[in-house]
Formats: C-alpha cells, sequence, structure tokens
C-alpha cells in the first residue's frame, strides 16, 4: 500500500467508523466458537467445550467493529436462533462438511430458520467448515444438499473453509466487511 492510499485510509477511518452486528447459526459441532476464535485471534484448538446459550464477541477488523453472536447449536438452544438473529446485518450459518450424517438436518434447520417472517431479506452466509478432513464435500456438493438455490429472497454466499488450517478465512472476512453498514 502506498503512503498516500494508506494516509487516505487513515482520515477515512476517522470520520467513516463502519459497525455490524452477525449472528453464527449451525449445528452443534460444526465449528461455530472455532471460526469465532480464528477470526478474533488466530488461535485455534481441538479441546472446545459446546456454547451453552449463546456467547457475545467484539472484533475489529480495520475500521469495522463486528459484533458477533455466537450460538449453541444443541437442538435445545435452536430455538432462540431467530430471536438473535433479527437486528443483524448478515445470518453466518456454518456446516460440518465432513459430517454428511447430519447434513439433511443441518438443511431443514437452515430453511427453517429462513421461513420466519422476521428474517426476510437478511443476507446469508453458508460456510462448509472443516474441508481439511477426508471426505469432505465439494461446494458444489454442499450447494446441492443444503438447497441453496432454493432461497431467493436474500443474498446468498458459500465459501468452503477450515478453521484449523485457516483456508479461505479471509475470504470470510473480506465478505463480512463489505456487509458492514456506515455508523454516523
Ligand atoms: N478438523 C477440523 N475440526 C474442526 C474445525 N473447526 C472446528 N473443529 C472442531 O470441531 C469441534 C467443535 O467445534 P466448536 O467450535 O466448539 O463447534 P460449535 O459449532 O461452536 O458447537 P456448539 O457450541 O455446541 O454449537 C472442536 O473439536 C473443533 O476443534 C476444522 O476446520 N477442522
Ligand atoms: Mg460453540
Amino acid at each position: 500500500m502506498g503512503l498516500w492510499e494508506a494516509f487516505l485510509n487513515w482520515l477515512r477511518s476517522l470520520f467513516f467508523k463502519q459497525e455490524m452486528e452477525l449472528s453464527l447459526i449451525g449445528l452443534q459441532n460444526a465449528g461455530k466458537t472455532s471460526l469465532v476464535n480464528v477470526v478474533a485471534t488466530g488461535g485455534y484448538s481441538e479441546d472446545m467445550i459446546p456454547t451453552v446459550g449463546f456467547n457475545m464477541r467484539k472484533v475489529t477488523k480495520g475500521n469495522v467493529t463486528i459484533k458477533l453472536w455466537d450460538l449453541g447449536g444443541q437442538p435445545r438452544f435452536r430455538s432462540m436462533w431467530e430471536r438473535y438473529c433479527r437486528a443483524v446485518s448478515a445470518i453466518v450459518y456454518v456446516v460440518d462438511a465432513a459430517d454428511s450424517d447430519n447434513l439433511s438436518i443441518s438443511k431443514s434447520e437452515l430453511h427453517d430458520l429462513l421461513s420466519k417472517p422476521s428474517l426476510n431479506g437478511i443476507p446469508l452466509l453458508v460456510l462448509g467448515n472443516k474441508i481439511d478432513k477426508p471426505g469432505a464435500l465439494s461446494k458444489q456438493s454442499l450447494t446441492d444438499q443444503m438447497d441453496l438455490k432454493a432461497i431467493s429472497d436474500r443474498e446468498v454466499c458459500c465459501f468452503m473453509i477450515s478453521c484449523k488450517n485457516s483456508t479461505n478465512i479471509d475470504s470470510v472476512i473480506d465478505w463480512l466487511v463489505k456487509h458492514s453498514k456506515s455508523k454516523s
């Protein structure tokens, strides 16, 4: 980056603080909390504790402050997903791309959530996680099996990622930053 461009960016950051709020949804063990850790600090661990209820984390990327609602994915927490999605700029839905047994449940939970009128039009980012594992689905198979083409009332984007190897995490952050809103 040139000096002049860096100076302009700095100037811009003084006046145009961006902020966004988003929710991380998906079945238990999909890797939502791992994703928050990788985005926030770059740290990855095998020993994770299942999220009970939810956690809120704030992460700053450039001049964008991202408020993340990291929700629990176990069945008993799924009824509160909608409540935490109502006010967000984007919904991030994490899928374990190497767990084909749970794919159809993941798909029906996603489509159930999106059918709520309160969430109409909110952009959706679907992340196929754990592509480091043997047998992980391709992006095409995940798109087909999650029936993403059937979602027509909002912007939908899909990336294949690995929190473990930090694969495609940059693309995720770029997408999020592009979907943030200006704060006065
Ligand atoms: N191989 C591999 N394992 C991963 C990856 N991301 C997460 N995991 C593992 O998956 C397990 C569950 O990760 P969590 O981040 O706790 O999953 P979660 O979606 O937050 O689960 P809940 O909080 O119960 O909803 C942990 O053992 C992680 O180490 C990945 O990219 N590759
Ligand atoms: Mg969690």
